[in-house]
């Protein structure tokens, strides 16, 4: 429950409001920030949830006129072209400025807690019935892919079709040059290593991209009993422990612009290039996306030739963590699995296995957004506990 309010008054010659709470906190606001998100109809498009007032408009030195209190629940501000302005207590303890406020806010929003894992990973499973069903397990499975970065889904029927389900339960999926599913299996003259018997060696799909698909799926509608096991590693993970391990690296890594290329026929023809630093930091040098794939990464290679050995020295030294044995993690899909993780952050790959004249081992793949996931997320976890 929102406290009730005490007191409220203008401070710094009208340029921040400050509201007093009853249990003895307090909040300051500054009153550009109010005035910009004033909520009367004039200002504010309750159908869209979204600001009419255009930035033009806004004075960006403006001060109260008055404010007051209007009950405990409600403050009121008079600016001096007299419009006014009303803000409830709970819609301004949420936007609260101060530090703990954002930080509740910024994981509620955006469930930015981690669990990181090696080779000990306890494979998180759910039923695919359950979570196509059920929406508490529906939003336990994305929490736990969220937080995981991988979940397996059991006992969905062996043929292909499933992925498009799954799709529909969290809102479509992300179509590529490969096409909105695609199947992976040893195809003559084959347009990608994933479609022939060879290893896969850990990668994560579709760096060529400028906006990497952030979640992927594989169902596993056939598999051979001669080889193809999975492998799967923590990317964060084993990106921190380069960090520390050799910094050198890591700088490096998380510097260098590398060519990627895709050249072929699919869903359409593609001509597709793009640079990607392998690891990409955000402003304080966290890992926030793998962009690593072998088989893609270009023959040009656009750096001065004397970085490019220190480049490759400095890519080993990450390829030998993630090769590590504890690091990585080994499975083998069944019929009926379908594997769902984070692309940004899981790198997968495959054993080789044994080709012949039939089709000894099929899967169906799929991708999303992470903004249609992490949507779908913040939908089920309001039905489930009822609060927004
Ligand atoms: C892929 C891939 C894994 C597998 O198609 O990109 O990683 O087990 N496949 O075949
Ligand atoms: N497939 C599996 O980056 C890649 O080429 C990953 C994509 C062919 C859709 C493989
Ligand atoms: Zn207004
Ligand atoms: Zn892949």
């Amino acid at each position: 429950m929102t406290p009730g309010i005490q007191k409220v008054e203008a401070l710094d010659a009208g340029r921040f409001v400050r509201v007093e709470w009853e249990d003895g906190s307090e909040s300051r606001y500054p009153c550009v920030w109010l005035r910009d998100n004033c909520q009367c109809p004039r200002c504010f498009l309750r159908s869209a949830g979204a600001r009419r007032l255009v930035f033009e408009e806004l004075d960006v030195d403006i001060v109260v006129k008055e404010v007051a209190l209007a009950d405990r629940k409600k403050i009121s501000i008079t600016w001096p072209d007299e419009h006014a302005s009303e803000y409830e207590a709970e819609w301004l303890k949420k936007r609260c400025f101060s530090e703990e406020a954002r930080a509740e806010m910024r994981e509620d929003l955006f469930l930015p807690e981690c669990q990181y894992w090696g080779s000990d990973l306890q494979l998180p499973k759910i039923p695919f019935e359950e979570i196509m069903y059920d929406d508490e397990s529906a939003y336990k499975w994305l929490c736990t892919l969220k937080k995981v970065g991988i979940v397996l889904l059991t006992g969905a029927a062996t043929r292909q079709g499933e992925l498009v389900k799954l799709g529909h339960r969290i809102g479509f999926l992300r179509l590529t040059f490969y096409g909105p599913t695609w199947q992976v299996q040893d195809k003559a003259d084959a347009n990608n290593v994933a479609y022939t018997t060879g290893k896969l060696c850990f990668h994560t799909d579709y760096p060529v991209l400028q906006h990497p698909p952030g979640v992927q799926f594989l169902h596993c509608i056939k598999q051979t009993d001669s080889g193809g096991e999975s492998e799967v590693v923590d990317g964060f993970h084993v990106a921190n422990k380069l960090k520390k391990q050799n910094p050198q690296a890591y700088q490096i890594l998380s510097s260098t612009a590398v060519d990627y290329t895709d050249v072929g026929v699919d869903y359409c023809d593609f001509a597709v290039q793009c640079k990607q630093r392998i690891i990409d930091v955000d402003s304080r040098g966290q890992a926030v996306r793998i962009n690593y794939n072998n088989a893609t990464r270009d023959t040009v290679f656009d750096i001065p030739a004397e970085k490019v050995r220190p480049f490759y020295a400095a890519l080993k030294e990450f390829d030998d963590l993630l090769n590590s044995t504890e690091y990585k993690f080994t499975y083998k899909l069944k019929p009926g699995d379908i594997v769902t993780f984070d692309n940004w952050r899981v790198l997968h790959g495959r054993q080789s296995y044994q080709s012949g004249s039939e089709v000894a081992r099929h899967l169906e793949g799929a991708y999303a957004d992470w903004d249609v996931v992490m949507s779908r997320l913040r939908l089920l976890r309001k039905r489930v506990l009822n609060k927004d």
